[in-house]
């Protein structure tokens, strides 16, 4: 039987609807699912305001063994973990308890990252849920398939009972996490301004979240660069610690100016930053950023590292940052001073 050129037609364009209904089906699949967990009452409160910007393509779970606190947050799912143990009320302070509480609760929150290819785990170190929550959590999740990225900061000076507890959590951590990126709360007091203290809680709530939602959304929407999961895993598969910096920049050098201050304004500290086995540089600007801009920028980045460094790209626009442009430039695989600095406050003030 002769086929018309018509009929010829006809399924060629059957062939051609259906690759693009596979395209579609597979991308489905392969689309990274980010969940972002808020342990504790700074995890949280970085979720709610990451919830109340809103964020396309991930999660949000907020986990809390304080009741009250998390009744007043935001997120897509909110849990309440060690109800037995803490009965609603908190940790007061003990890690041991916060590790408890996870243990109890963990089917639950295991059911919830179920098929997660990304998991942030965000903790403000120093206290007792969001420290022993995220030590017992991110264990849990070590080697089972996520990537898991660790969030955490270091307390302020002036809670210096906290310290300890804080280094432990992060030797821990950075096995247990792909990465650990470490933010030192009082490195970004300085970097803002010294501003009092309930002020300066907001701007590392905002830091934070803003790290975590465009380093999401750059994955998870079209962008003008786009950064992929597998981008995102080379740099920070291999264990270590992280630090960021973050820098704004305006007018007809902006995107300069923001690399610049990004690299100065680093917010943990570092003892090589020649040393970093990667780099993630997140570039936003508004809808007059050029691709140039942002790859002349780059330069900038790739003078200050290691040659063999790997380098990942993302950027995206954003209409109402038009004239400015926001970066963060972010090492991973190097070490903290904090780590290795003595804590005198050791004997006086031991906690357990
Ligand atoms: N970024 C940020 N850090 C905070 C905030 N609140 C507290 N912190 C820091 O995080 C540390 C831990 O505090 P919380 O998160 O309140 O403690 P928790 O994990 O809830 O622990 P417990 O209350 O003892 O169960 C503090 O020592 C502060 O350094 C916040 O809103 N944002
Ligand atoms: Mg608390």
């Amino acid at each position: 039987m002769d086929v018309t050129q018509q009929e010829r037609m006809n399924m060629t364009k059957q062939i051609y609807d259906m690759d693009q209904e596979r395209i579609e089906e597979v991308a489905k699949l392969v689309r990274p699912r980010i969940t972002v967990a808020g342990l504790g009452g700074a995890g949280c409160n970085v979720v709610t305001w990451i919830k109340s910007r809103g964020m396309v393509g991930g999660r949000l779970l907020a986990l809390n063994t304080d009741a009250n606190h998390l009744a007043i947050c935001k997120a897509d799912r909110r849990m309440l973990i060690g109800e037995n143990i803490t009965h609603g009320l908190g940790c007061g302070g003990y890690p041991e308890r916060g590790e408890a509480a996870l243990k109890e609760t963990f089917g639950d929150v295991r059911k919830e990252l179920e098929g997660a290819s990304i998991v942030f785990l965000v903790a403000g170190l120093g206290g007792g849920t969001g420290t022993g929550a995220a030590c017992a959590l991110a264990e849990e999740l070590a080697g089972k398939g996520p990537l898991v990225v660790g969030v955490v900061t270091i307390p302020f000076e002036i809670e210096r009972v906290r310290m300890e507890t804080a280094r432990n959590a992060i030797k821990r951590l950075q096995k247990a996490c792909n990465t650990l990126v470490v933010i030192d709360n009082n490195k970004l007091v300085k970097v803002s301004g010294d501003l009092p203290f309930q002020q300066a809680l907001g701007v590392a709530n905002e830091l934070v979240g803003t790290f975590i939602k465009d380093i999401t959304e750059t994955i998870s929407t079209a962008s003008l660069i786009n950064l992929d999961y597998m981008d995102l895993r080379t740099i920070m598969e291999k264990q270590g610690i992280a630090a960021i910096g973050a820098g704004w920049g305006h007018d007809s050098n902006r995107v300069e100016m923001a690399v610049k201050n990004a690299l100065d304004g680093q917010l943990l500290d570092i003892n090589d930053a020649t040393k970093a086995f990667g780099v993630l540089i997140h570039v936003s600007g508004g809808e007059d950023m050029t691709l140039e801009e942002v790859y002349n920028a780059g330069h900038l980045v790739t003078r200050t590292i290691s040659p063999s460094a790997k380098i990942v790209w993302g950027a995206k626009v954003n209409p109402e940052m038009e004239g400015s442009a926001h970066v963060f430039v972010c090492l991973t695989g190097v070490e903290s001073a904090f780590l290795n600095q003595p804590n005198q406050n050791k004997k006086k003030f031991k906690l357990f």
